[in-house]
């Protein structure tokens, strides 16, 4: 497997000291870190649209990326050398899943026979290549937004026969994702959602939306996949307003319709921040309410408003995000999959194998720091002594249902007033910073 990628070698860990950028400064996949390896605790995947069919297209020009398979033509032939080339790839980068949409691997047919057979060619392809690695899918899921079809929606559309077509698709690519030994599947709302107001019925909508899901919730069942679903929060982009807003407004819906025992989330950093919120607060209100699944690794721009999907580098947000998945007890079956892609200017093959070393030891430094953090347990202690005031007396009672308004007015009437302790937020940053820059 030397064909597509003949510049670089098997990338291995060569510690911090190293200054080959073909190399892994922190990512040793066999390092055990609080009961586990490294490669155990990641889970790193990679997202086949990006490297695979990202070629730096943006609003304002066409693609600028070179690619080995270039030269090609037919579109079957190009499908397969990016399988053959995936494989090459993730197995120089030590990359253990990858994930896809039905359309990042095959091209589209003239019908929807042929679309299916595409898929199902591709599909043998990566059987005999995931046999031959040992590299395995993370999740499949279905692309329900870029076709002219799914304008108005997919689920959502107003037009019946829409919500058929995308119901084909997703029975499809399950069932390819269950033969490929898929551990999850995703559903990313990419137009599930409206521009305008004026000419949506939003109930039927929300409600058509549940039908769908409930729908794929049987048809698992019956086909035996065990895989998690998963859901995929985002407020706006492509849509204005995304039914899938952000983790809180997802785990109201799936509660909403009987739906929470079967999703959990798949949480993407750029599409947290899109919501108005830190990476740490989607994974941290998922962890909490038992919906944490897996995790899309990228991170966006502070000076623009919009899903840049850059990889992760920044080590503050890999850490606390590694803090919330170690408190978790891992991602497992999920994982954390670099929805990310190469800047336009990046346009070498190579970039693609230094934009994955950067997430992973990026991911792996922020592993190591967290850890350190947990097990100095400095952070947990003071927000337990913070919040200990409902450990005895009257919090005690309070968390026990034992009081109501009655007996709280005649304790705060008999009391002085509250004695409060300070936040201490910036001494808290600066025993952050400690465990930082400990190495
Ligand atoms: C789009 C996005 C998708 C999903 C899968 O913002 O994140 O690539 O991850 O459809
Ligand atoms: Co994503």
């Amino acid at each position: 497997m030397n064909k597509y990628f003949p510049e670089v070698s098997k990338v291995l860990y060569e510690g911090k000291g190293s200054s080959n950028p073909l190399a892994f400064r922190y990512y040793d996949p066999q390092r055990v870190i609080g009961g586990k390896t490294m490669e155990e605790h990641l889970r790193f995947s990679m997202a086949y649209w990006h490297t695979l069919c990202a070629v730096g297209v943006d609003m304002f020009g066409s693609g600028t990326a070179v690619r080995p398979w270039e030269n090609l033509t037919k579109p079957m032939d190009i499908a397969k050398a990016k399988a053959e080339a995936a494989f090459e790839f993730m197995s120089k980068m030590q990359i253990p899943f990858f994930c896809f949409h039905d359309v990042d691997i095959a091209p589209e047919g003239e019908t929807l026979e042929e679309t299916f057979k595409n898929l199902d060619e591709i599909a043998a392809l990566f059987k005999d290549l995931m046999k031959a690695t040992g590299i395995k899918l993370l999740w499949g899921t279905t692309n329900l937004f870029s076709h002219p079809r799914f304008m108005h929606g997919a689920a959502t559309s107003p037009n019946a026969d829409v919500f058929a077509y995308a119901a084909a698709r997703v029975k499809k690519t399950m069932e390819i994702t269950k033969d490929l030994g898929g551990q999850n599947y995703v559903f990313w709302g990419g137009r599930e959602g409206y521009e305008t107001l004026l000419n949506t019925d939003l109930k039927l909508e929300l409600d058509n939306l549940a039908r769908f899901l409930h729908m794929a919730v049987d048809y698992a069942k019956e086909i035996g996949f065990t895989g998690q679903f998963l859901i995929e929060p985002k407020p706006k982009e492509p849509t204005k307003h995304q039914y899938d807003f952000d983790v809180a407004t997802v785990i109201g819906f799936l509660k909403t319709y009987g739906l929470d025992p079967y999703f959990k989330v798949n949480i993407e950093a750029n599409h947290a921040t899109l919501a108005g919120h830190t990476f740490q607060h989607e994974l941290r209100l998922a962890r909490v309410n038992g919906f944490l699944g897996s995790v899309d690794a990228n991170q966006g721009d502070d000076l623009l408003g919009w899903d840049t999907d850059q990889f992760p580098t920044n080590i503050y947000t890999t850490t606390l995000a590694m803090y919330e998945i170690l408190l978790n007890g891992g991602l497992a079956p999920g994982g954390l999959n670099f929805d990310a892609k190469v800047r336009r200017g990046s346009f070498e093959p190579i970039d693609l194998f230094y934009a994955h070393i950067a997430g992973m030891d990026s991911f792996a430094h922020g592993l190591i720091i967290a850890n350190r953090l947990l097990e100095s347990g400095e952070l947990e202690d003071f927000v337990a002594q913070r919040y200990s005031s409902y450990k005895t007396g009257i919090g005690e009672k309070i968390v026990k249902g034992e009081v109501g308004f009655k007996e709280l007015a005649e304790y705060a009437m008999a009391n002085q007033q509250p004695k409060l302790t300070s936040g201490r937020q910036e001494l808290l940053e600066t025993i952050l910073n400690k465990y930082m820059f400990a190495d």
